[in-house]
């Protein structure tokens, strides 16, 4: 038998243990060793019942992600799952950890289920771009009902135990060691003479669904709205609308042929790739996973302004203590009444407990004056970007703070090497740059100083985790990795709406790629005022250089036009109403700054536009990747993907630029050269992949 799988005898209960670090995937070896197991178990005339377990920290977290795209082994899950169900004998699944995608599966072909309160129930498959393709879509219906399960497979999201006791996908929970309470279970179903209970012959909760007629409808247009061209949670639909339209074996059948459309996906190809993207960020190659981190018991973080209580929120989100600092009474008290009423909104909206705000609430302490930060193992600074002001601050810092605590800042735009340089341990600094708002926004951009020891990045790193963020490794320069690619997109929808475009037209090209705005009704987010004030302190500094993008930007905000903080700016905006809607006037003073430009407006296809606005990224992430401020082009993907919402269904800007070709993209890098000059100069690693065939993520 498969070393990954045992049998063994206890008493009257056959005990199938797997045992496939780290996650228990059922891998090739893992099936067959299943298979083999259950044969010997329902032959095995001892044995009244079987129990099926798995060592280490979790029952199987699913199929073997890795071997998709790769000829398929047998036995298939699904044939496992079909010996399991008609075995003569009760079966029972014995769950701790995360039961997720195809290790659920194995439980729901199992005549019983139990397990601990803290194990997770999912079948996250939606979010790999697939469906559950053994069985999930026709067996969780019948048991937990179609709605619920709709919920659960078409989200991906789990359910926690108590959770599935209650909606009876786990028949107990067991307290105390699992083995025990599990044999004790599976004694008692033998005592009691209880059949073995086959999911597939349930059907209450058809008849159930049959009286709403409406229901999958219903379910594709929410999901239709918010999917932005994701047709992964679509196809689970129509799996599940099996359970309820054909037989069992057919809707399995049904089942199956969707699982091999969506499995040879472009978007699952990308959402994989991600998954595993998202994986390798968080590893630093000369910075091995055992390299001592400071336990963080408590951050202080200074400046109470939006940011700094958003940052401030993140503690205590992760239970961890932490000092709002601010010099000034009045913007501390205004920051802990802000962050209260983040918090009672959440409450509000069923999301947060009132005693789990209390909590956090206790965890967040204000503190006024620099010498607060004393305790403070991470001191995250959050104040205005100002290069004076924030060196001042670190000099304080130096003195102030225990001599082994991580000093970061937040800055978005300040050389991180100087910041440093103001303390006598630049090796204890780097920067951790959030994304607004700080509290929701997954991404952390962490940069790391020419100085920066691996101790503090690995501590940073480890406290990016807790606060349940993406904390990627970036290099110093001006914008790091993602503003810096965000200013070539911005710059060349500028262009482009004062070459004939307009801003309703680029962000539907935008939003049609899936990325949930454009930019046009993105810097309407952002205020408008900001870049405005940016320019007019590089046009007196003189360090603006090429043709300038403010033209249009200027003269709105000249009209006082900020975005829909003023209701208007490149949209205009109904009273509370977050929605664009394109305004004549903004049309008119476009056409007037082409004219007074002299530049002869044209039509400009969706297609130049979209490339105009990724390529220039892409042209600069390989720039980037040729600094080597970024580690590897999946962390920029990683960027996009959690901090400006680019579609994680097209792998991010560089599996994109891989699927439609680098050759291809450099091909119009250079033609766009030609036409809008050296902005568009490729990047050496641009042109060197186009050369030799090769790409970005080594596909
Ligand atoms: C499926 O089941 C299809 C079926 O319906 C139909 C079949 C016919 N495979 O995340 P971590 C690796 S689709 C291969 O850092 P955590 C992971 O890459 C599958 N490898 O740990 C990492 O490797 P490394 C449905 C996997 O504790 C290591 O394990 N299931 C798989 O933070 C540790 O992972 C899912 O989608 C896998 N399935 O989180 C579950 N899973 O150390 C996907 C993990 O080399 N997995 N690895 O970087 C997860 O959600 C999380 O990994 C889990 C653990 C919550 C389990």
């Amino acid at each position: 038998m498969s070393e990954l799988v045992t049998y063994e005898r206890q008493g009257e209960i056959g005990v199938i243990t797997a045992n496939n670090p780290p996650v228990n995937a059922l891998g090739q070896g893992v099936r067959q060793g299943l298979a083999e197991a259950i044969a010997q178990g329902v032959a095995d005339g001892e044995a009244k019942a079987l129990l099926i377990i798995c060592e280490g920290r979790t029952f199987f977290a699913g199929a073997d992600i890795r071997e998709f795209g790769k000829p398929p082994q047998a036995p298939g899950l699904p044939e496992v799952l079909d010996a399991i169900e008609s075995s003569p004998k009760p079966i029972v699944a014995a769950i701790h950890g995360t039961a997720f995608g195809g290790g659920l599966e194995v439980a729901l072909a199992c005549h019983y289920r139990c397990g601990v309160a803290s194990a997770q129930f999912g079948l996250p498959e939606v979010k790999l771009g697939l469906l559950p393709g053994a069985g999930g879509t026709q067996r969780l219906p019948r048991l937990i009902g179609v709605e619920p399960a709709l919920g659960m497979i078409t989200s991906g999201d789990p359910i926690g135990g108590k959770e599935a006791l209650a909606n009876g996908l786990a028949d107990e929970l067991v307290e105390g060691d699992l083995r025990e309470g599990a044999l004790a279970f599976a004694r008692r179903i033998v005592a009691e003479g209880k059949p073995p209970v086959k999911i597939r012959d349930l059907t209450a909760s058809i008849e159930e669904a049959k009286a709403k007629p409406s229901l999958f409808d219903d379910y594709r247009k929410r999901i239709a709205a918010r999917a932005r061209g994701n047709l992964s949670a679509l196809r689970c639909i129509d799996a599940v609308e099996g359970v309820v339209t054909l037989p069992f074996d057919e809707g399995i059948a049904r089942e199956r042929a969707l699982f091999q459309e969506a499995l040879v996906s472009d978007q699952s190809a990308a959402l994989r790739y991600v998954f595993f993207a998202e994986r390798e960020v968080a590893k630093i190659p000369d910075v091995p996973k055992d390299t001592p981190t400071l336990d963080v018991k408590r951050g202080a973080v200074l400046g109470a302004g939006t940011m700094g209580g958003g940052i401030a929120m993140n503690f205590a989100n992760a239970g961890i203590a932490v000092t709002l600092v601010d010099v000034n009474p009045d913007v501390l008290k205004r920051g802990m009444e802000i962050i209260e009423r983040n918090y009672a909104s959440t409450v509000s909206k069923g999301r947060l407990s009132q005693e789990e705000m209390d909590k956090r609430m206790a965890l967040i302490t204000p503190g006024e004056g620099l010498e607060a930060v004393a305790g403070a193992d991470l001191v995250i600074e959050a104040v205005f970007e100002d290069m004076a002001l924030k060196k001042e601050i670190f000099g304080k810092l130096d003195t102030l703070a225990r001599p082994d605590a991580v000093l970061a800042t937040n800055t978005s735009t300040l050389d991180v090497n100087e910041i440093a340089a103001a303390t006598s341990r630049p090796g204890q600094v780097l920067g951790m740059h959030f994304f607004s708002p700080a509290n929701v926004m997954r991404l952390l951009e962490i940069v790391r100083g020419a100085k920066t020891e691996p101790g503090p990045l690995a501590t940073a790193m480890a406290v990016a985790r807790r606060m349940g963020k993406v904390g990627a490794v970036v290099g110093v320069c001006d914008g790091f990795v993602g503003n810096r690619m965000l200013h070539q997109y911005t710059r060349e929808a500028a262009f482009l709406i004062e070459e004939g475009a307009l801003p309703q037209q680029v962000d539907k090209v935008i939003t049609g790629f899936g990325l949930p705005m454009g930019p046009f009704a993105m810097g309407d987010l952002a205020g408008l005022d900001i870049g405005f004030r940016v320019r007019k302190h590089r046009k007196a500094q003189g360090t603006l250089t090429g043709r300038y993008a403010g033209h249009v930007a200027d003269r709105l905000c000249e009209m006082e036009r900020f975005g829909q903080k003023t209701s208007a700016g490149y949209y205009r905006y109904e009273k509370g109403s977050r929605a664009p809607v394109p305004d004549p006037d903004v049309e008119a003073l476009i056409l007037k700054t082409s004219e007074e430009l002299g530049i002869a407006r044209r039509n400009i296809s969706d297609e130049e536009i979209l490339a105009r606005c990724l390529y220039p990224m892409i042209n600069e992430a390989a720039k980037i990747l040729d600094e080597g401020i970024a580690l590897r082009a999946s962390d920029v993907d990683i960027i996009w993907i959690n901090g400006y919402g680019f579609p994680a269904h097209r792998g991010g800007p560089m599996f994109h630029a891989d699927s439609v070709g680098v050759k291809s993209v450099y091909d119009a890098v250079c033609e766009f050269q030609k036409e809008h000059g050296d902005v568009w100069k490729p990047a050496n690693l641009l042109k060197k992949l186009a050369e030799e065939g090769g790409t970005f993520t080594g596909r």
